[in-house]
């Protein structure tokens, strides 16, 4: 799919005024300003994150009743459950506040739902168990916001619960009648960050928890479990996240935790780690435990003390990983096969029969990548078909459900991705009216994907030193993308190298002869049937990289897209 080139524009005496004042290169002080640290004051907050960004946990509604009914627990030896959610953010928030109160000299019971059999919040028969079990206090992770009849019937069992979460719908305004619901997205919640995730929210309880005690170097082995499922829960990494994961990614280099050594070397994490090496790597191998059945098992390598053992479950995390991706690439394959039937479709509505939920989502991300339209990919068992859905840009996919809502058992989500339930027999359709309503919608929309470019960078400027300046912004991730550069005049010096048929390796030289190697991964498919071989004068939009071979550390472009010298987009 080609893409419109958008390249920011810069102010030049802003920006050199900024990168005199702070002594950095007008590159960086280009891109402090495009990610909002314009003046010298907040540029240093960016550029040095410290625990004394960590904001006061009691600025949080519903702290001081949440630490008040916690204490009395204790004191009075109550039995506690963890409840979290089962993705990366809930199993990193569960092993973080059960450490807290393991500091504190408590043991606590967890529950960590199924996501097939129990589904999504607090449930009824768990509770119920727990209570049987002669539990008094349960505290959520990730989740319970919404978990209105649960939390009543757990009011009307003497069972007391505290919410700790991050989720909260855009029209519900109540909030259901827990000790506290600790949110800081919720209504009269006036927390300085709104963007916290669910394990930040659980490490707010955690400071809280051990007051005093929480000093910089005990708050670290907290902060690394937390940079994790913040960056998993692909967070906005700008305010007190930015501190999380910088701070917490400075601990994982020497971490003391044994699970989480085990995990980083199954993953191959051997450098240094980034935000990168959380992003692709640690969380997708702890997010198979929860996409392909429980979750309990991350909770249980982050606390083990023995080495085999959490060589063993990180072993295991990381070939549920390669099945997770052996069926995330069979189901991609059947649903591009599959949209193949409908052509011409504003609207891609595919599925099949036992596709495995865990993999969907990822596959209508495919197809959206691929065809630029918005597409749902179903999951069909016994009459009953789940889907995930994916918008593109300009066009909201749950408004687009929305006008379907009549066809649903189940719906819900957000602009860019929602998750439905429906009949089986009611998928044609469906497919019918979201097309129809797409045709509308989308008529006479640009609907060119845009690629962002931060900066043109030439060719003598770009280096390993360049690299090693801009690394002061990481870590990179949502709200903070690794900065894409645009460099003109090079030349294709060979014919592109084909890797494992789908990725393309370049040799570029500019016109003094200095070389470049330059990777387009997935660029078979990504060229759209452009070639650019052999002498070929092109401009490059990419990614800037180092690739360490044989104890060497050289420069590697990774190309976001090229086009032709004299080429406009
Ligand atoms: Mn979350």
């Amino acid at each position: 799919m080609e893409k419109r080139w958008s390249v920011k524009k810069h102010d030049f005496d802003r920006v050199s005024s900024l990168a005199n004042e702070l002594g950095v290169v007008p590159l960086v002080a280009a891109l402090l300003i495009d990610r909002g640290a314009e003046d010298p004051e907040s540029a240093r907050k960016f550029l040095h994150p410290s625990h004394s960004d960590l904001h006061d946990p009691y600025l949080l509604r519903g702290m001081d009743r949440s630490v008040s009914r916690i204490k009395e627990a204790i004191e009075r030896r109550e039995r506690i459950l963890i409840w979290g959610d089962y993705d990366v953010d809930g199993t990193t928030g569960t092993a973080l506040l059960r450490k807290a109160f393991r500091e504190l000299g408590v043991e606590t019971d967890f529950h960590i739902p199924d996501r097939f059999t129990e589904g999504y919040g607090l449930n009824i028969p768990a509770l119920n168990e727990a209570a049987r079990r002669g539990c008094r206090l349960v505290i959520t992770v990730d989740c319970g916001t919404r978990s209105f009849e649960p939390i009543a019937w757990a009011r009307a069992n003497g069972l007391d619960v505290i919410i700790t979460d991050h989720h909260l719908s855009d029209d519900e305004q109540s909030l259901p009648e827990a000790i506290a619901v600790i949110n800081p997205k919720s209504v009269g919640c006036g927390y300085p960050d709104k963007e916290l995730a669910g394990v930040g929210v659980a490490l707010k309880l955690a400071q809280a928890l051990l007051g005093e005690r929480s000093d910089s170097e005990r708050m670290n082995s907290f902060l690394e479990i937390a940079a994790i499922g913040t960056v998993a829960d692909m967070m906005d990494l700008n305010g007190e996240n930015r501190a999380i994961v910088t701070l917490g990614l400075r601990q994982l280099n020497r971490t003391r935790n044994i699970g989480l050594r085990a995990l980083m070397e199954v993953a191959d994490c051997t450098a240094e780690m980034s935000s990168v090496h959380i992003g692709f790597r640690i969380a997708p191998r702890i997010n198979a435990a929860g996409r392909m059945d429980i979750g309990s098992s991350v909770v249980e390598l982050l606390e083990t003390k023995n080495i085999a053992e959490a060589r063993r479950i990180a072993a295991s995390l990381d070939s549920r990983n390669r099945e997770r991706q052996r069926m995330q690439a069979y189901i991609t394959e059947r649903a591009f096969e599959e949209v193949l039937n409908y052509p011409n479709q504003e609207f891609m509505v595919v599925g099949g029969e036992g596709w495995h939920r865990g993999v969907i989502g990822l596959a209508a991300s495919r197809l959206v990548e691929k065809f630029n339209r918005p597409a749902i990919v179903l999951s069909i068992e016994n009459g009953v078909a789940h889907g995930s859905a994916r918008g593109i840009r300009n066009f909201h996919v749950l408004d687009a459900l929305a006008s379907c809502s009549d066809i649903f058992d189940q719906f819900g989500g957000h602009a860019a991705a929602a998750g439905l339930k429906l009949k089986s027999s009611r998928i044609g359709e469906l497919r019918e009216r979201l097309n129809s309503f797409a045709a509308t919608k989308l008529r006479g929309l640009d609907l060119l994907p845009v690629l962002d470019i931060d900066a043109v960078v030439t060719s003598e400027t770009l280096s390993l030193e360049m690299l090693k300046q801009i690394a002061c912004l990481e870590p990179f991730g949502i709200g903070n993308p690794k900065p894409v550069f645009l460099t003109s005049g090079l030349k294709v010096t060979r014919e592109p190298l084909i890797m494992k048929e789908r990725h393309l390796k370049f040799s570029l030289a500019d016109r003094h002869g200095k070389y470049f190697e330059a990777v387009w991964w997935n660029g078979v498919e990504r060229t759209s049937g452009r070639t650019f071989g052999h002498n070929s004068g092109i401009e490059v939009a990419y990614t800037a990289d180092a690739n360490e071979w044989q104890g060497k550390r050289r420069l590697q472009l990774v190309i976001e897209d090229i086009r032709s010298a004299g080429e406009t987009r």
